[in-house]
C-alpha cells in the first residue's frame, strides 16, 4: 500500500524526535506531529471520510491545522483550505461547489454557516485560533495509530480555489503527483536539507505557505518556526534563528522599512525566497545592499505550483523570475494566434509538466479553455524570455490584481457593486501600492446620488473578503471607453497610478 504524497512528504521522518515545528509556545517533534496526524485521521474517518472525499478547512494557522492537512492526505481525502478572510457568503459558494464531507471552521463561523449552507451531507467540527473547539476535544480520546489509505499519482490531494475572470472561483485539482514531484524539484533547486530552519510567517491556506513551504520542509526533515502571520517585530526576533525564509514582496519591503533589519541580523540566513507577486528590481537591489544577500525570486501559480526560479547557485537577476524549473516546459505564445514566439518577444506564458494541475473541479469547459490542444496550460501571465532562458514578467492578459500576494478578480467586485440600485456601472482596477504592490480601486458611475455615502463599502463588507474590498472608491461621470465601447481600464490605471503614493 502506498500513499504517494503522504509517504513522500511525511513518511521518512515519522519516528524522528527532531523538532519539526517551533511556535511561540511549544516545540513539536516529528514523532509528536505524526501522533497528532494519526489521531486527526481517526477523527476524520469516524466522521465518515472515505478516500476521495473533501475536507474543507477554514481555520487560523496552527499546529493542529497543519496536522489536519497531513491527516486528510493520510486518510486519502482531498484537503480544501479556505482563506480565513472569506465571508460566510463566499464560503457558501465554495462549499456548495465542492460538497465536502467534513467542514472544519471556527465556532462563530459555524453558527453563521449553518444558516447558509445545508449541513445535511456534511459534518461540522470546530477549531479556534486558540486551539479550542470540538476537534481538540475529540483528540483526547482518539486512537494513536492510523494506517495510511492507498493513493496513486493521479488521485487528488488538494483542491484550491482560484478566482476567475467571470467572477466565479474555480477549484484547481492538484494530484499526489503534482505536489510530490514539484517538491523534489524544489529540494534540488534550492538545496533544502534537514539542516534548514525555515521562518514560516505565510498563511497556510495557499500554495506558497502550504504546498511549497510546509511540504518542502517536512520532506527534507527540516524545521519551521511556525508563526501565525507576518509582522516585522516577530520577524526581526526570529530571523537570527532561521536559515531561510519564504515571503511575498510585502514581507521584504516591510523589513527594509525597519532600520533594525540589517546584515548582522540575517547572518545565519542562507536563502530568502520571494514569490506570489512580482518583486521590484529596486527592492531586490536595496535588499542586497542592506544584507549582502540576493533574494531568490521564483514564479508559480495555484494551478502549477512552482514553475520557474532564479538559481540557487548562479546569477539571480533582479526583476526576473529566473528560468523554467527542471521538468517544466515553458513557451511564450502570441496572445491572439497562440503561435509560439521567439526569445525576446512578449507573449503569454504557457507551461506543461508534472507540476501542472489536472483541471478545475467539475468545470470541464473552463478546464478545456485553460489548456491548448497539446496540453500546455495557458497562464494568462505575459512575459519575455532572454537568450539565457531568464523570464521577465511584463503584465497580465487578464485584469487580475495581486494585492499583498493575494489575487483579486475585478469582475467579482464589480458584480457586487453593480447590483447596488444607485450604481450605473463600475470598473475595478489595481494601481501601484507602496506596501501591497497593487491596491484595489473601484471607479464608480452613479445613476443617482447615494443617500448613504458608505453604501458601497457597507454592501461589500459582509459579502467579500477584506483583501478584495477597494481601498479607494472614485466617482466619475462616465467610464472611459474605446471605439468598441469597451471600458479602458489601462487608461484608468494610468490616470490613478499615483493614488497611493502619498
Ligand atoms: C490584509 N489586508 C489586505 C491584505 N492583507 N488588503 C489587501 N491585500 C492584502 N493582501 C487588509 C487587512 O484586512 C487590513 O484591513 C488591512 O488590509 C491592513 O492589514 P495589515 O495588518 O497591514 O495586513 P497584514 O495582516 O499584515 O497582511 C498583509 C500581508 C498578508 C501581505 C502580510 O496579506 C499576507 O501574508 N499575504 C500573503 C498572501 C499569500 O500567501 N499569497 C500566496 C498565494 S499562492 P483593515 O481595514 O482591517 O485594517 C500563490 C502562488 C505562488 O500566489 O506562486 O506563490
Amino acid at each position: 500500500m502506498t500513499n504517494i504524497l503522504y509517504d513522500k512528504i511525511f513518511g521518512s521522518n515519522l519516528k524522528n524526535n527532531k523538532i519539526f515545528l517551533y511556535t511561540e509556545s511549544e516545540e513539536v517533534s516529528y514523532k509528536n506531529f505524526t501522533t497528532l496526524t494519526n489521531k486527526l485521521a481517526n477523527i476524520l474517518v469516524s466522521h465518515g471520510l472515505n478516500p476521495g472525499d473533501r475536507v474543507a478547512v477554514q481555520v487560523e494557522k496552527s499546529v493542529t491545522q497543519l496536522g489536519l492537512y497531513a491527516a486528510t492526505i493520510k486518510a486519502g481525502g482531498i484537503y480544501l483550505p479556505l482563506n480565513t478572510a472569506y465571508t460566510p457568503h463566499e464560503l457558501n459558494y465554495f462549499l456548495s461547489n465542492a460538497r465536502p464531507k467534513i467542514i472544519i471552521c471556527a465556532t462563530d463561523t459555524m453558527g453563521k454557516l449553518e444558516k447558509l449552507y445545508s449541513s445535511k451531507k456534511a459534518s461540522f467540527l470546530t477549531l479556534n485560533a486558540n486551539e479550542t473547539g470540538s476537534l481538540r476535544e475529540k483528540l483526547k480520546s482518539s486512537a494513536l495509530s492510523f494506517k495510511a489509505a492507498n493513493r496513486t499519482n493521479e488521485d487528488l490531494a488538494v483542491i484550491m480555489y482560484t478566482s476567475g475572470t467571470t467572477g466565479k472561483s474555480k477549484g484547481a485539482k492538484l494530484t499526489h503527483q503534482n505536489l510530490s514531484s514539484n517538491c523534489t524539484i524544489l529540494e534540488k533547486s534550492w538545496e533544502f536539507s534537514k539542516n534548514d530552519v525555515l521562518l514560516h510567517m505565510l498563511p497556510t491556506y495557499h500554495t506558497h505557505g502550504l504546498l511549497v513551504a510546509c511540504n518542502l520542509l517536512a520532506m527534507v526533515g527540516g524545521s519551521m518556526i511556525f508563526l501565525p502571520k507576518f509582522n516585522v517585530e516577530d520577524a526581526l526576533r526570529w530571523i537570527p534563528k532561521a536559515t531561510s525564509m519564504m515571503g511575498v514582496p510585502t514581507f521584504y519591503t516591510r523589513l527594509l522599512d525597519n532600520p533594525k533589519f540589517d546584515k548582522n541580523l540575517s547572518e545565519n540566513i542562507r536563502l530568502f525566497i520571494s514569490g506570489s507577486a512580482p518583486l521590484s528590481a529596486d527592492t531586490h537591489t536595496m535588499f542586497k545592499k542592506r544584507t549582502g544577500l540576493s533574494i531568490l525570486e521564483r514564479y508559480g501559480m495555484t494551478e502549477t505550483n512552482m514553475s520557474t526560479s532564479n538559481p540557487y547557485r548562479g546569477k539571480r537577476i533582479a526583476g526576473t523570475i529566473g528560468k523554467a524549473l527542471p521538468g517544466v516546459e515553458i513557451r511564450i505564445t502570441d496572445r491572439v494566434t497562440g503561435e509560439v514566439l521567439p526569445d525576446g518577444s512578449i507573449g503569454v506564458i504557457e507551461q506543461r509538466g508534472e507540476n501542472v494541475f489536472s483541471g478545475y473541479w467539475e468545470m470541464p469547459e473552463k478546464t478545456q479553455d485553460a489548456f491548448t490542444p497539446d496540453n500546455f496550460f495557458i497562464t494568462g501571465d505575459l512575459a519575455k524570455r532572454d537568450k539565457n532562458g531568464y523570464l521577465t514578467l511584463v503584465g497580465r492578459d487578464t485584469d487580475m490584481i495581486i494585492s499583498g500576494g493575494l489575487n483579486v478578480y475585478p469582475k467579482e467586485v464589480e458584480n457586487l457593486i453593480d447590483e447596488i440600485d444607485e450604481v450605473l456601472e463600475s470598473a475595478v482596477i489595481g494601481v501601484p501600492h507602496p506596501d501591497l504592490g497593487e491596491g484595489v480601486v473601484a471607479v464608480v458611475v452613479l445613476k443617482r446620488k447615494l443617500l448613504d455615502r458608505k453604501k458601497i463599502q457597507k454592501t461589500l463588507q459582509p459579502n467579500l473578503a477584506k483583501f478584495k474590498q477597494p481601498k479607494f472608491i472614485i466617482y466619475l461621470e462616465n467610464l472611459p471607453r474605446n471605439a468598441m465601447g469597451k471600458v479602458q481600464k489601462a487608461a484608468l490605471r494610468k490616470q490613478y497610478k499615483e493614488l497611493f503614493e502619498s
